[in-house]
Formats: C-alpha cells, sequence, structure tokens
C-alpha cells in the first residue's frame, strides 16, 4: 500500500472533524469496545504530519547525552499497558459560552494496548543532573499556528509540537509513562505518532506527544505555546492551572442516546474513567433532579483504563425519560452537573443527559 493508502485506511470509519491539520473522533460503537480497534482510536494533530528520521536524541541538563533509534528502543526490555486517552477538548460544544477550539462531539476519547519502554528507564541512562526542574519533549511535527495572537512571528509561522513533565514524575517507576513504538499489536501508524511517541498514563492525551524527536532536562520550569499558552484552564473566577490528569468522567453507550425502546427491561452500559485513579462507583438517575441507583461496576482490567458499568432498568412508563450516569473516582472526585467552564473549553466531564423513548 502506498502511504496515502495506509492513511486512507487508517481514517476511513473515523468522523472527520478538521481536514488539515487532520482531527477525526471515534465513531459512537467504539466506545462500547474494550480496546479500541487502531481505525476507530480518535485523531488530534496540530500541525501536518511530519517527516521523522527515526532518531530521538536524549540531552540537556544530563552527564550522558545519548541518541537511540527504534532497534535501540526495541532492545530494551518491553512493557505493555492499555491506556484510555481523551482529549482535553472533549465535549467543548457543551460550554456555554461556547469557547474557540476543535468542536470534538463527546468521542474524542478512545483505549489502545500501548507497548514500547519505560521513560524512566531511558532517561536513567543519561543520569539526569540533581538540579532537573523538567523534562522537554519535542515532537517532528510543526508549522503555521495562528491560534495564539500574542505569538512572536516567527512562531506564528513554524511552531513545533513541544510538551513538559515534571522531572521527579518522568523518572517515578510508578507513573509507568511509555515511550510506544506499537499500538494493538502494530508499529504506530502515521497518525498517532511513528516511529515512536510518549504514553503518558493517567493524563489528558496533550501530555503524550507523538512523533517524539528530541527529550531534554531542563534546569527551569518550560513555558511554551502548548504548555503555558493552550491547554491551560483559564478560570473565570480563579487563577488558571495547567491541563493535567483526566477529570472522572462516564458515558452511556446503550441504549443509544435518542434511541426509542420497546417498554421493559434494558440493560444500560456505558464507560466510565479518570486519571485520579479506578472509578469507584457510578450511579444512574432516571428522572432529573431525583434519586440515583447504585450501577454494577465493573473493576478495571488494567490500571490505566477505562472501565465497564451497567445497570438494569425496568422500563416500564412508556413516554420520554432522561437517563443520566455519573461516576466517583477513588479520589472522591464526582462529576459535576453542569461543565467546569474555562475559556479554552477544557476538561468537560459534566453529568450526559441521555434522552430515551420507551414505547
Ligand atoms: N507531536 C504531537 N503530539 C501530540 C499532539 C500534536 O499535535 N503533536 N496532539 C496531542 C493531543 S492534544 C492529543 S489529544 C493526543 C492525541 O493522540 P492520538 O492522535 O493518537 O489520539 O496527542 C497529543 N500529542
Ligand atoms: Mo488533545
Amino acid at each position: 500500500m502506498s502511504l496515502t493508502d495506509e492513511l486512507a485506511a487508517e481514517r476511513a470509519a473515523l468522523q472527520m472533524i478538521n481536514p488539515a491539520p487532520y482531527n477525526a473522533e471515534a465513531p459512537a460503537a467504539a466506545l462500547a469496545t474494550e480496546i479500541t480497534p487502531t481505525e476507530f482510536h480518535y485523531v488530534r494533530s496540530n500541525f501536518p504530519l511530519p517527516e521523522h528520521d527515526g532518531t530521538l536524541q536524549i540531552g540537556g541538563a544530563v552527564q550522558t547525552p545519548i541518541t537511540l533509534t527504534l532497534d535501540d528502543l526495541r532492545a530494551m526490555p518491553a512493557h505493555e499497558a492499555a491506556v484510555t486517552l481523551e482529549c482535553a477538548g472533549n465535549g467543548r460544544p457543551a460550554m456555554r459560552p461556547l469557547p474557540t477550539g476543535e468542536p470534538w462531539g463527546d468521542y474524542a476519547v478512545s483505549t489502545a494496548r500501548w507497548k514500547g519502554v519505560y521513560l524512566h528507564e531511558v532517561l536513567a541512562q543519561t543520569s539526569p543532573s540533581a538540579t532537573g526542574v523538567d523534562v522537554r519533549f519535542e515532537g517532528a511535527d510543526h508549522g503555521p499556528y495562528h491560534l495564539n495572537p500574542v505569538l512572536a512571528d516567527t512562531d506564528r509561522n513554524n511552531l513545533t509540537f513541544v510538551r513538559a513533565l515534571p522531572l521527579v514524575q518522568a523518572l517515578d517507576p510508578n507513573a509507568e509513562m511509555l515511550i510506544a513504538y506499537e499500538m494493538n499489536g502494530e508499529p504506530l501508524g502515521q497518525d498517532h505518532g511513528a516511529p515512536f511517541r510518549l504514553v503518558v498514563p493517567h493524563w489528558y492525551a496533550v501530555a503524550s506527544v507523538k512523533w517524539l524527536k528530541r527529550i531534554d532536562v531542563l534546569t527551569e520550569p518550560y513555558a511554551g505555546e502548548f504548555q503555558t499558552g493552550h491547554y491551560m484552564y483559564e478560570w473565570p473566577d480563579r487563577p488558571p492551572e495547567p491541563v493535567d490528569i483526566m477529570r472522572v468522567r462516564a458515558r452511556m453507550t446503550t441504549p443509544a442516546a435518542g434511541s426509542t425502546i420497546a417498554a421493559g427491561s434494558h440493560a444500560v452500559r456505558g464507560k466510565a474513567w479518570s486519571g485520579a485513579g479506578p472509578v469507584v462507583r457510578v450511579d444512574v438517575s432516571l428522572t432529573g433532579a431525583g434519586e440515583w441507583y447504585a450501577a454494577k461496576l465493573e473493576p478495571p482490567s488494567g490500571p490505566y483504563q477505562w472501565q465497564d458499568w451497567s445497570f438494569d432498568w425496568e422500563a416500564t412508563d412508556v413516554g420520554r425519560h432522561t437517563v443520566r450516569v455519573r461516576a466517583t473516582d477513588a479520589a472522591g472526585n464526582v462529576q459535576p452537573e453542569v461543565p467546569p467552564w474555562n475559556r479554552l473549553g477544557y476538561g468537560n466531564n459534566a453529568i450526559e443527559v441521555v434522552y430515551v423513548d420507551v414505547i
């Protein structure tokens, strides 16, 4: 297959949101699978697909700078994890007033099985300086960027995708951050960051830098467009905060939103996830402002992936019903009724309201 055929195949089943740079969300049915097949995994890219020369440079405030190839990474101990990635802008169109930014519906969330090496093991090879503060990750992708009017012309005309993580977290073996070279058992595809990318479990997916090109240990906190410009919660009434871990959220997959079902018993099902540890309870409501009933929540199949929940609904009353689902995570976070509005529309984890007509 030519590159174009391969890309066309990767993209055929997705709901395109923007052709250039290519951004697309998963089909609704994909939310019902435990592992999202690669061709159904949402895609979010800020720039055109880059050229990547196949090497990864690691330097900055380290004792031993190194350059690694895909073969070098494959020669290291491999680790695998199923990781739910959600775009921080997922669900943005439900915020009022409507923020600018990609108008994702609610399907910029997917779960893939990633294979690669531990970031902390790669960093250890370089002996980072004790004065290190942040680790800067640079993608190979770059291009014009006109979303921030205060950027200098040089940046507006050719900006590179760069993000950083605190060094202590990048070095923490328990964080299990990966430099991944396989997704669902195949080499990474073009849209998902080939030949290798960062996968940062529990964080909104902006942290998972694709087409990874350079890693640098910094002795100062990193500031840049994708760190301190965009991907900040700009609250109306309190200081801004960086977008970091995924907020607790549940979604309903069955019955489908807006569907018509016959009166009788129905299994209501869906997914729930959080970046602050597992989801510990899911409740369902069948009326506005009414009672909440505990749903059956499946234990997570792994520490970083969404969980299944279900609820047996005796749908005997004919008419329209408003079904809601609300998740609570291990840290005690509960979904809010109303989206937590912020200027750029990040982190909408408001309780979903689904209409179902019973006939
Ligand atoms: N180099 C690079 N990495 C990136 C991005 C990007 O534009 N460039 N987008 C980020 C954002 S905002 C998201 S939501 C995820 C999407 O990953 P996916 O396309 O594999 O779903 O990649 C992240 N990593
Ligand atoms: Mo994103």
